[in-house]
């Protein structure tokens, strides 16, 4: 259980530094009401303002005037961190924001670390750790997509199904530690065999959990795209294709791109990486080497890789095993391009386009959601995993309860069980913070920018 206890008041600018219309900066602590009043002039104190008001008036130091600001007022508990926190709207230059800064720190405040907001609400029950970790993923959401999944869990949906597989296990267990605690005198309360089926009906679902971490990942990250083949056929013009510009370098020499080139774009809502990558072949140009090197390791690490052949040209065979071996063929989608050109159909292709005219492209796209969402019946209120740290708990918790679930069909003593359950819920309370440790908070706020 976290315990709420009182700190020092801590300050940061929360928008970031730089010349704009308004700048923000925040304080939070016991001390926010004497230090804000030490350093602003308005119509009243602030530490008789009502919470949730604004208040306009002047920053000061001395008799000089520093800003003109508006101030909101927030008191505990009902504020972002569960202290007093004040927020200071001023004009947004960095100067006034640095002297407002140098202000409250002269007071007493001090330089709030990374995240360490964002760490209070959580210490001080405002959040779960799994809502916690949302905030920074709402902030770096570069799609709507992304966005939505971050919203679903700062909106505590992961972390309730987390709480409700939780509370089955709990049950579950103190129904054997029931039978423990009659063990002397031998009377068997309950049926192993059921226990083993309520532990099974649990591991389905967080199984159905981890599942969804593909489509998470995808959701948070996007897709990685290579576009790969021999040179000259077209991966460049694709490229640019897509997105409109002429990003990459397109020519009729084979052997034009030598380096990757990563470009994003959104479709239907989703964030698609691009790399296009240099025609593979062998060669003696030293740069081409490199080049072709990259290539392939584009290839390996990518989600999925557009393999363009050209038609004019034979189905490369040779290439085609040749990336069989590092990816899955359900990962290649095999592209003839070029098909404005007088051609015939090749082996094994997938889709058919034009980078020249945009015939096929379309088809392309809707071939490239269809193997980049695969068994994607995710609605907009789906639980999906997103997090690392989220599914590495699944995965432990799933071991915990596959051994609890041997033991039962064997009909090992009870403790054995309870002892894997006992693990098991300790793990899933992990996610949601309820068990932690400092490195896994650091580790989590150490990501987080100053000010959040
Ligand atoms: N007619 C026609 N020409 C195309 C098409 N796509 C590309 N080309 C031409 O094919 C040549 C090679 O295009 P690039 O896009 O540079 O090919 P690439 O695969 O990136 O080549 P490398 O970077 O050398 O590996 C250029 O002259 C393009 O104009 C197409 O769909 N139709
Ligand atoms: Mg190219």
């Amino acid at each position: 259980m976290n315990i709420s206890f009182h700190e020092d008041t801590i300050t940061a600018p929360a928008t970031p530094p730089g010349i704009g219309a308004l700048s923000i900066i925040r304080l939070s602590g016991p001390e926010s009401f004497r230090l804000i009043d030490k350093i602003f002039k308005g119509k009243k104190k602030l530490s008789d303002a009502d919470t949730h008001t604004l208040h306009y008036g002047l920053i000061t130091e001395g008799s000089s005037t520093i800003d003109d600001v508006v101030v909101s007022v927030f008191r505990k508990p009902n504020s972002y961190t569960g202290e007093d926190v004040i927020e200071i709207t001023s004009h947004g230059n960095p100067f006034i924001q640095r002297k407002i800064l140098e202000l409250l720190i002269a007071g007493g405040a001090r330089a709030a670390e990374p995240g360490e907001f964002t760490r209070r609400a959580y210490l001080n029950n405002r959040i779960d750790l799994a809502q916690a970790e949302a905030v920074a993923d709402v902030i770096n959401s570069s799609s709507q997509a992304s966005l939505r999944g971050a919203r679903n869990q700062l909106d505590g949906l992961l972390s309730s199904k987390v709480k409700t597989l939780r509370d089955g296990l709990v049950e579950t267990s103190s129904l054997i530690e029931l039978e423990l605690d009659f063990s002397e005198e031998d009377i068997i309360l309950i049926d192993k065999s059921e226990i083993a089926g309520k532990i099974e009906r649990i591991k389905a679902e967080i199984e159905n959990l981890l599942k969804s971490f593909s489509f998470g990942k995808i959701l948070r990250d996007g897709v990685n795209i290579a576009i790969a083949g021999k040179p000259n056929t077209g991966k460049s013009s694709l490229l640019n294709y897509l997105l409109r510009e002429s990003r990459a370098i397109v020519s009729s020499i084979p052997g034009t791109t030598r380096d990757i080139i990563r470009e994003d774009i959104i479709i239907d809502g989703f964030l698609f990486r691009l790399f296009d990558t240099a025609g593979i072949r062998s060669s003696v140009d030293e740069i081409e080497v490199e080049g072709v090197l990259r290539s392939r390791n584009a290839v390996k690490n990518a989600d999925l890789t557009v393999f363009m052949y050209d038609s004019s040209e034979e189905f490369p065979e040779d290439l085609y095993r040749e990336l069989l071996e590092v990816i899955d063929r359900k990962k290649l989608i095999i592209v003839q391009n070029k098909i404005d050109l007088p051609h015939i159909d090749g082996p094994l292709t997938d889709v058919k386009i034009s980078a020249k005219t945009g015939e096929g492209i379309e088809k392309l796209l809707h071939s490239i959601k269809d193997r980049a969402f695969v068994n994607s019946n995710y609605t907009e209120k789906s639980i999906i995993v997103t997090n690392i740290r989220h599914k590495d708990c699944l995965v432990r918790a799933q071991d915990f309860l596959e051994k609890a679930n041997i033991s039962c069909r064997q009909n090992l003593s009870g403790e054995f069980i309870a002892a894997d359950m006992r693990n098991a819920v300790e793990i899933l309370s992990e996610i949601i913070g309820e068990i932690t440790t400092n490195d896994i908070l650091n580790n989590i706020f150490k990501n987080f920018c100053i000010g959040k």
